[in-house]
């Protein structure tokens, strides 16, 4: 195993933000399994989160959610997660749990609502100018269900003007990323189906509106990596939600559906300049954990997404392009593959001892006592936003 000192380099710097509802409790619409130790407030979310980049020093941002991670004194909690070694990352709006949304927020025909969901970002706004955020990330609930039951094209141009009133807002360091998601909870049309879209959006809005690829957002045998590849050589791939899915939404590990997407995907975010000092590129996990345990579930994914981008920084370049230059499918296929088939675990379990961290993290959480001392403090932990 051996990468170039640029691999290595973009390694040494990958960082990957965890979301603070990960560690609440999550579950299907059938049933929310709660989990002994779950988080009741969202310091201890920041607590939790703090123990996955202790173990893994992969992870040293957490995105919050607004209102589900509602706090009186941003500041104050910024002030808290550095003590525990984080930072506050990507604020994600929330439109998707008001009655007043039912049939729309940013789209919705009537003013009065449009203004209350605009009015909730700019709140969202505040917020990162407290805690020090960048980004702004906005996933929309808005669309139909049935033919005929809005106007596509209506619904488009009102958000539009929504977006345009947002990111006006914005403090010059400030990024609007906006989430696509081709279908749920409208099965008909979404107002933001697909990247096109909100390509379109955040090029109209102007350089600091970028789009955010969750990976379990398309329709089943899209190729994603191409994607990746299009919205790098655009500009504007500004986040990743990474979660891995059998057949829909399904928010499980990343990395535990199919790893070789996952290294397809790295490969091109590598190609494409996204592991690059400065890239602009936001790793982000969306997870729900439902019946497996969410501290060690976060350490498993974190893990997931730095091995596969090992293995993708492997790939040899110049023998790659030599190969596709000459023509050579079978070969160029074979650099691509071999740098996949690399197990590059033990590697990484000697480069994490070598910085004090533990070869197992996943291991070291469960003999660390941390789950059942949890247990043991923590009771009436909430579901993830609910009950915010
Ligand atoms: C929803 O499907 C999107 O993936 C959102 O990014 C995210 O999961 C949500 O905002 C948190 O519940
Ligand atoms: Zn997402
Ligand atoms: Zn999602």
């Amino acid at each position: 195993m051996s990468l170039t000192p640029a691999a290595a380099a973009a390694l040494d710097r990958q960082a990957i933000e965890l979301p603070s509802w990960a560690f609440g409790n999550a579950g299907t619409r059938f049933k929310v399994f709660t989990t002994p130790g779950t988080p009741r407030t969202v310091e201890e979310k920041l607590a939790d989160a703090a123990q996955v980049q202790a173990l893994t020093g992969l992870a040293p941002s957490v995105a919050l959610h607004i209102p589900w991670d509602l706090v009186d004194d941003f500041g104050k909690l910024a002030a808290y997660a550095d003590d525990l070694g984080l930072r506050l990352g990507t604020i994600n709006s929330n439109t998707f749990q008001d009655d007043d949304y039912r049939l729309g927020s940013l789209t919705h025909v009537d003013p009065a609502v449009r203004r209350k969901a605009v009015d909730h970002h700019f709140r969202c706004i505040d917020v990162m100018h407290a805690t020090g955020s960048r980004d702004l990330k906005i996933w929309l609930p808005d669309g139909t269900n049935y033919p005929g039951q809005g106007d596509i094209r209506g619904r488009q141009d009102r958000l539009a003007e929504s977006l345009r009133t947002i990111y006006d807002r914005l403090g010059p360091d400030q990024r609007l990323v906006l989430e696509y998601k081709i279908f749920e909870p409208f099965f008909y049309t979404m107002d933001v189906p697909d990247w096109g879209t909100a390509y379109a959006h955040a090029t109209a809005l102007g350089d600091r509106a970028v789009v955010c690829l969750d990976t379990g957002h398309h329709a089943p045998s899209t190729n994603v990596e191409f994607i990746v590849a299009q919205l790098l050589r655009l500009g504007r791939l500004g986040a990743f939600d990474f979660n891995s899915r059998f057949y829909a939404d399904d928010d499980l590990i990343v990395g535990a559906a199919d790893p070789f997407q996952l290294f397809r995907i790295l490969a091109e975010v590598v190609r494409g300049g996204g592991m690059d000092a400065g890239s602009g590129v936001q790793f982000m996990l969306d997870q729900c954990h439902n019946i497996e345990d969410k501290i060690a579930g976060q350490i498993r994914s974190v893990l997931n997404v730095e091995e596969m981008t090992a293995r993708a920084l492997l790939i040899d370049r110049d023998a790659l392009t030599a190969a596709q230059e000459a023509g050579d499918v079978l070969g160029a296929n074979a650099v691509y593959m071999d740098a996949f088939w690399t197990d590059v675990r033990p590697w990484l379990a000697d480069r994490r001892e070598e910085r004090g961290l533990p070869r197992d993290p996943v291991a070291a959480y469960a003999a660390s006592g941390y789950a059942e001392q949890i247990a043991a403090e923590r009771v009436g932990g909430r579901q993830a936003g609910w009950g915010a």
